[in-house]
């Protein structure tokens, strides 16, 4: 299929707003999820936007929201728009006078929105939420939502594509799609689109801090609401035998509340408790709007050589991952992150990256639930720091932290922030880029350590502004390739080296191998699943060694789906230890006698 160009710069560009509280029906609010078949069609031409199909459009066929278009029609693979998708809806009772918002939870990668023919604006970038004030567009009957959706790979988009190659490489690195990093591009409306109505007079955003002393858990609470007359503000906490409130009376559009919680049940890997945080705010005695939220008492910091969660040394065991599954792409499947967690209970592992993006707030709420520990990663991978659209790439960036800080930062699972995964930072601009995005990542969340994923084996300038560092590592595989041995031997001299400059813990967020499932050897040689699971024992065994390494992240939980090339059999990056399909390899089963004791413990306390 034909590639279009994909430019909307016939429209007027009128932002999206940043998406926090996540849309909840109660009292006072309502929920509409528009997932399901909607009308689509592809645009290769890109004729769609002169010919006004904002307005609407012929459709050419049903396709499934959420999920990628990429995998549900077979001539479309590597078709990455644009293609417009429209859906009619019938406006609720009752919602005429409401403040109505349309939220989409992640589409990939730029997308635009017209209700009723209206423009309301466009959003770049992928896999983190964006609204729009749908109210004044809004009719009483049928309604026509239609979206415009472009996924070009562009080297001044993040994360970039299509990058110019370098003149001196003379043996230059290709692949289809032209990325820039190791996953499919997956496009389309990748998590569910609702709309949502509250009282014009609403809350618009709570901000929860946490702190432990001794047995006493203190929850600072900002909220936000509307513009409006004087209220009262009333917050409450519940949970685990306890309830407290406090009372505040509002003039402006803010009120800071503490909450004390003696005997606090903090949460934890081991103990995920959760309080139910209710906000309500009220006139005369009359509730005119509520929200409520989990929270857990936590802290997290860096001490030392050590990452603390409540004081105590905590080390992290898990995996790197992606957001994909067969036909559905980079959608939201519910069953898949029930399962994902099943799986890495199963293994014994405690902790995630959410590499290289954010993943849905579907699947960072069963974290909050289930006790995961998750390292919370923007959209930034595979950024190059050559002047041309510099400015732009950070912009983005910048972008992506303050969306990503606002829809995680009450999240008790979420314990680090990673700025990007295997920036290209030896050019002389990646060090201000990042004194820049670490600056305002602290001043928008001055309780989270900060870190990021390097590749670099020679320092790394963007690690100066990291709390702890994260080295992505493959010895014994692209390096001393079929020499395991070796390949240990320079992991550990590596780790000292690094942490010797850097003083920091040290988390290895990727170590692995491709095995191709049924592929067998003895001894063990490379694509084998025996290479693989005696490449994991062994970095395993190194990692448990050293004092310093606060976390071991297996790359990767499953097979996924990438470009193609010459390293990646069936358009498949195979160092899953669980394939596409979640079926075990060999190294799952070792992972799980390296970790069970861990896995043992959790089971005994679930079935007590
Ligand atoms: C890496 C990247 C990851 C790749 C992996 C690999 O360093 O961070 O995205 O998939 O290596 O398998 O090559």
């Amino acid at each position: 299929m034909q590639r279009g160009g994909g430019c909307l710069s016939g429209l007027q560009r009128t932002g999206s707003q940043i998406a926090s509280l996540y849309p909840c029906s109660n009292a006072s609010r309502q929920v509409l999820n528009l997932s399901g078949f909607w009308d689509f069609r592809f645009d290769p031409g890109d004729a769609g936007l002169d010919a006004g199909w904002g307005a609407g459009f012929a459709p050419q066929r049903p396709i499934a929201v959420p999920a990628s278009w990429n995998e549900q029609f077979e001539e479309a693979l590597d078709y990455l728009g644009p293609a417009w998708y429209q859906t009619r809806f019938i406006l609720p009772w009752g919602w005429s006078g409401k403040r109505v918002r349309l939220r989409f939870g992640s589409v990939n990668y730029l997308a635009a929105v017209w209700l009723n023919g209206a423009h309301l604006g466009e959003h770049e970038g992928g896999h983190l939420p964006f609204e729009f004030d749908a109210a004044p567009y809004l009719r009483a009957g049928e309604n026509l939502l239609v979206v415009r959706v472009e996924g070009e790979l562009a080297p001044d988009r993040v994360p970039p594509g299509r990058i110019p190659p370098d003149p001196r490489d003379d043996f230059p690195h290709r692949n289809h799609p032209d990325t820039s990093f190791d996953f499919f591009p997956f496009c389309g409306i990748h998590r569910p689109v609702v709309l949502y109505a509250t009282p014009r007079d609403a809350i618009t955003d709570l901000t929860v801090r946490t702190e432990l002393e001794g047995t006493t858990g203190l929850v600072r609470v900002r909220l936000d609401r509307t513009p409006g007359d004087g209220a009262t503000a009333r917050l409450s906490l519940k949970g685990h035998g306890a309830e407290v409130a406090e009372e505040v009376s509002l003039s402006g559009e803010t009120a800071e509340i503490e909450l004390t919680l003696p005997d606090v049940a903090p949460w934890s890997p081991e103990a995920p408790n959760l309080y139910e945080l209710a906000a309500e705010l009220s006139r005369g005695g009359e509730v005119f709007d509520r929200y409520s939220l989990p929270v857990g008492v936590r802290t997290v910091t860096v001490e030392g050589d050590a990452l603390l969660i409540n004081g105590e040394p905590v080390k992290l065991r898990g995996f790197g991952r992606h957001e994909d599954f067969p036909v559905a792409g980079r959608g939201l499947v519910p069953p898949a992150v029930v399962k994902d967690y099943a799986l890495m209970r199963w293994v014994g592992a405690n902790s995630f990256r959410t590499s290289h993006y954010p993943y849905s707030e579907e699947a960072m709420d069963l974290a909050d639930r289930l006790g995961f520990l998750v390292i919370d990663e923007t959209p930034a991978v595979g950024l190059f720091f050559a002047e041309e659209g510099l400015g732009r790439r950070l912009q983005l960036c910048r972008q992506y932290v303050r969306e990503l800080v606002a829809r995680d930062k009450n999240r008790p699972a979420v314990i680090l922030w990673s700025l990007a995964n295997e920036p290209h930072s030896k050019r002389p601009g990646a060090k201000e880029f990042f004194r820049e995005l670490y600056g305002l990542t602290k001043s928008l969340d001055p309780t989270r350590p900060v870190t990021l994923a390097s590749m670099h084996e020679e320092a790394d300038e963007a690690f100066e502004f990291c709390d702890l560092i994260c080295l992505n590592r493959y010895f014994g595989w692209y390096t001393e390739p079929g020499m395991l041995e070796e390949g240990f031997a320079r992991l550990s001299e590596d780790l000292d080296a690094a942490h010797a400059r850097y003083h920091k813990p040290v988390i290895v967020t990727e170590f692995g191998a491709d095995a191709l499932p049924g592929c067998h050897s003895h001894p063990p040689e490379m694509f084998t699943e025996e290479y693989q699971a005696e490449m994991i024992s062994g970095y395993v065994r190194v990692l448990e060694e050293k004092p310093y390494v606060a976390g071991q992240h297996v790359w990767n939980l499953c097979d996924f789906k990438t470009a193609q090339e010459a390293r990646r059999v069936g358009g498949m990056n195979l160092k899953g230890v669980f394939t596409r399909d979640r079926r075990p390899k060999l190294a799952a089963h070792r992972l799980r006698q390296f970790w069970n004791a861990r896995h043992d413990e959790d089971t005994r306390k679930e079935r007590a």
